[in-house]
């Protein structure tokens, strides 16, 4: 008996989309559980970086979140209260907003960390009990671009069509705007193990990152300018009569616009866009080239741009005209973020989205999903606003919001004004395991479950499905997501439809994603444990599932992959006299996203304390700061006052913030968020910005 309760339990880190394997032991007495390694799952092999190796520590932290808290409108106070209460609180504030405002007064923000059976639930909560269009989340923050440019040359998105070990065996990487080293670091290995084999990297970012280090070029361009980059290339590669003609005749389309488009963009004029020197553009096409296989693979750098879509669209028709896609160990691929990125944005908290990666205004997908769900097609609304537009409404057009699985208040861009629309509410709930900035400004705040302590699946960058299987007892007091949207639908008239059970619901996703573009239909919980993850598309148990995609045809209606027509284009905001300098944000090994959970590991706030602005000794001499000093960077939106962290690994006309803290060193403070016109991304990567000594 007491041997069952100590044994461990093969589960999923909460983080990243690498999803690392590893095993938990549940905690003896007052200790904290214990990660011990899994070295028999292929994507980690045992490795973990030391967010999931101390994950735990969140499940046994003193500040997590046991209780159900309440407003309490006297004192104005938040209070602890019964579920009973809190789920009453919500259900009728919500009736309240729909009643007075109509079903569109009520808004839904969901997260890329939620497990497709949450994401599921939370998307059909909102189309079914809520009947409200406003449903989006934090993935559109995230790789909304690659996954718009991906539907738009392949006719489907899933983020990479390979599985990673593909990665260590092609002849070439361009890597552009993926600090992986920080970011994924057990991914590393895919790219020592290249290089052992003779492949070559190119990494494309501003600053000579831990990743960049690795590479046999770097190419620093000034931020917002890799679409300018990709079009050089594919520029050089035609004149130098390197274009796969066979591979763009038979298996491509849009071939002589896409050319047209690169015609204008001469090496010395892209070295003026981007700074990046001819010779070594011309280094990159030749390693490029000259590998037999190749690959491109995108994360945040060149995706979270105000024309993020168009520059992943050129990246991948460098692909195309080289004829390196759809087949084995060449492709392009976007590296998600989320722990469930991927999986979190195929099954329905997106505003435009039906399970199974299907679209909300087609009709056949209505009635398909209408059936499942038990519903008639025309009682589903129809598309709401993307995930910053739908945040901007607040207050106004939205008067009551449910959060599941985000930040807002450190993540979104121009954060001040999201929080000001958040203050505008007139209600606000927050679902979370502590209590984060955006659920201290809620109403009712409902303490969840974490990953070791219920079962979900995860769908990893690479398109594979995993079993994150409960390893620990959660305490008492809180509940999982699954029971919330249980008991707040039965509350709203929904008794039935809405099981707590993370099977149950699995089940009822598979068959509401079964003929879609993401189809989950032959995977169950007991094959995925056994079979160390699926890849969708899996349309029956006897499939084997797809590890790699689009070898015989892509997924358009005539199986072509479509070049995309681009041209270059500035950043939304340019730096002038009096903003001079490009801000760029991003990540620390050490801390994740908002910081909600990671801040309170002591040991990775001792590795990583604080915000940071990284500058070049040139631009610090210039304003007079050294090491450490506060440095205030001012934007149209904002002022942010951090340490200096001087470095030659960034180019002279920029600034680096990470994004993970609140307060004064808010990097969102500072953001744009001017949206790219197709994903609606917002341009995390560009914005520009006045520099200055803060101290005296
Ligand atoms: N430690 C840690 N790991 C994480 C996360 C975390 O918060 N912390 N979050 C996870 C999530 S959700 C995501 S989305 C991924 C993100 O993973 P990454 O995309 O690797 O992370 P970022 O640091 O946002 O950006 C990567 C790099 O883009 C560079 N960059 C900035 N501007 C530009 C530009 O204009 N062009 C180019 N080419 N590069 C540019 C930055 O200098 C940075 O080094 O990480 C995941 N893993
Ligand atoms: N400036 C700048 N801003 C950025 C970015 C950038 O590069 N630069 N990157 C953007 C990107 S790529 C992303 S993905 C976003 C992420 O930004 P956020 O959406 O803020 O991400 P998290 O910090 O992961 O927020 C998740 C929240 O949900 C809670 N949580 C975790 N698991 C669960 C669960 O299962 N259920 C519930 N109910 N709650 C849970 C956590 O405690 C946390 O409070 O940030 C974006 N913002
Ligand atoms: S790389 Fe990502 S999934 Fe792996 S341990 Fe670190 S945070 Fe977790
Ligand atoms: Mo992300």
């Amino acid at each position: 008996m007491a041997r069952t309760e100590t044994a461990p339990t093969a589960t999923h880190c909460p983080y990243c989309s690498l999803q690392c394997g590893m095993n938990l032991r549940p905690a003896v007495g007052g200790a904290v559980a214990e990660v011990l390694e899994r070295p028999d799952f292929p994507v980690n092999r045992g490795a973990l970086c030391g967010k999931g190796r101390t994950a735990p520590a969140v499940l046994s932290s003193r500040v997590r979140l046991t209780g159900p808290l309440v407003r309490n409108p006297a004192s104005g106070e938040l209070e602890p209260a019964g579920w009973d209460e809190a789920l009453a609180r919500i259900a009728d504030q919500l009736v309240r907003a729909r009643t007075a405002h109509g079903p569109d007064a009520v808004g839904v923000f969901g997260g890329g960390g939620l497990t497709n059976e949450k994401a599921y639930a939370l998307g059909k909560f909102a189309r079914v009990v809520l009947s409200t269009s406003q449903i989006d989340y934090n993935g559109r923050f995230c790789m909304s671009s690659a996954a718009a440019a991906h539907q738009r040359a392949f006719g489907l998105d899933r983020g990479l069509p390979f599985p990673l070990e593909d990665i260590a065996r092609t002849g070439c990487v361009i890597l552009v705007g993926s600090n992986l080293a920080e970011t994924m670091p057990p991914a590393l290995r895919y790219l020592t193990e290249l290089k052992e084999n003779g492949g070559r990297l190119i990494v494309i970012d501003p600053r000579r990152t831990r990743t960049a280090e690795q590479a046999d070029l770097h190419l620093a361009p000034r931020p917002g300018t890799d679409l300018a980059l990709a079009l050089g290339m594919l520029h050089l590669i035609v004149a130098q009569g390197r274009v796969d003609e066979e591979f763009v005749r038979e298996r491509t389309s849009g071939w002589d616009e896409a050319r047209a488009g690169s015609m204008a963009h001469w090496p010395e004029l892209v070295e003026r866009l981007t700074g990046v020197p001819v010779p070594q553009l011309r280094e990159a096409v030749e390693m490029f080239c000259a590998a037999e296989n190749a690959m491109v693979l995108t994360a945040r750098g060149p995706e979270q741009q105000s024309k993020g879509t168009d520059t992943v669209g050129a990246w991948i028709n460098l692909c195309l005209a080289t004829g390196r896609a759809g087949r084995p160990l060449s492709g392009y691929g976007c590296l998600t973020g989320q722990g469930n990125g991927q999986g979190g944005r195929e099954h329905g908290q997106k505003a435009d989205q039906l399970p199974g990666y299907r679209k909300l205004t087609d009709p056949a997908a209505r009635r398909h999903v209408a059936q499942v769900w038990g519903v008639d097609p025309d009682s589903l609304p129809g598309p709401g606003r993307s995930a910053y537009e739908l945040l901007d409404a607040l207050g106004t057009d939205v008067r009551a919001l449910l959060v599941m699985g985000s930040n807002p208040v450190v993540s979104a861009p121009h954060a001040a004004h999201v929080e000001g629309r958040l203050r505008s509410l007139d209600f606000l709930a927050v679902a979370d395991v502590v209590l984060s900035e955006t659920a201290a400004m809620a109403d009712v705040v409902l303490p969840v479950t974490q990953w070791a302590e219920e079962t979900g699946t995860t769908t990893n960058l690479e398109g594979r499905v995993l079993l994150r299987q409960r390893a620990v007892t959660a305490p008492e007091g809180v509940r999982t997501d699954l029971e919330v949207l249980n008991g707040l639908a039965a509350l709203l008239g929904h008794g039935k439809g809405f099981p707590a059970d993370p099977e149950e619901v699995f089940d009822e996703l598979r068959r509401a994603s079964a003929g879609g573009p993401a189809d989950y239909a032959g995977i169950t919980y007991a094959r995925i444990a056994a079979e160390d993850g699926v890849f969708w598309p899996c349309p029956d148990e006897e499939h084997a599932g797809t590890p790699r995609l689009f070898l015989d045809r892509f997924a358009t209606d005539d199986g072509r992959a479509r070049f995309v027509p681009v041209t270059h284009r500035p950043a939304a905001e340019e730096t002038d006299r009096e903003y001079p300098v490009v801000l760029t944000t991003g990540r620390v090994v050490a801390q994740y996203q908002s910081g909600a959970q990671t801040r309170r590991v002591d040991e990775l706030n001792a590795a990583a304390p604080g915000p940071f602005v990284e500058l070049h000794p040139r631009l610090a001499e210039r304003i007079g700061v050294a090491e450490g000093d506060p440095v205030a960077v001012t934007s149209r939106r904002g002022r942010a006052v951090a340490p200096a962290r001087i470095t030659r690994a960034i180019r002279q006309d920029t600034v680096f913030m990470p994004f993970h803290w609140a307060g004064e060193g808010r990097a969102n403070t500072l953001t744009n968020p001017a949206l790219d016109p197709v994903s609606r991304m917002p341009e995390f990567k560009v914005c520009a910005v006045r520099v200055e000594a803060a101290g005296g």
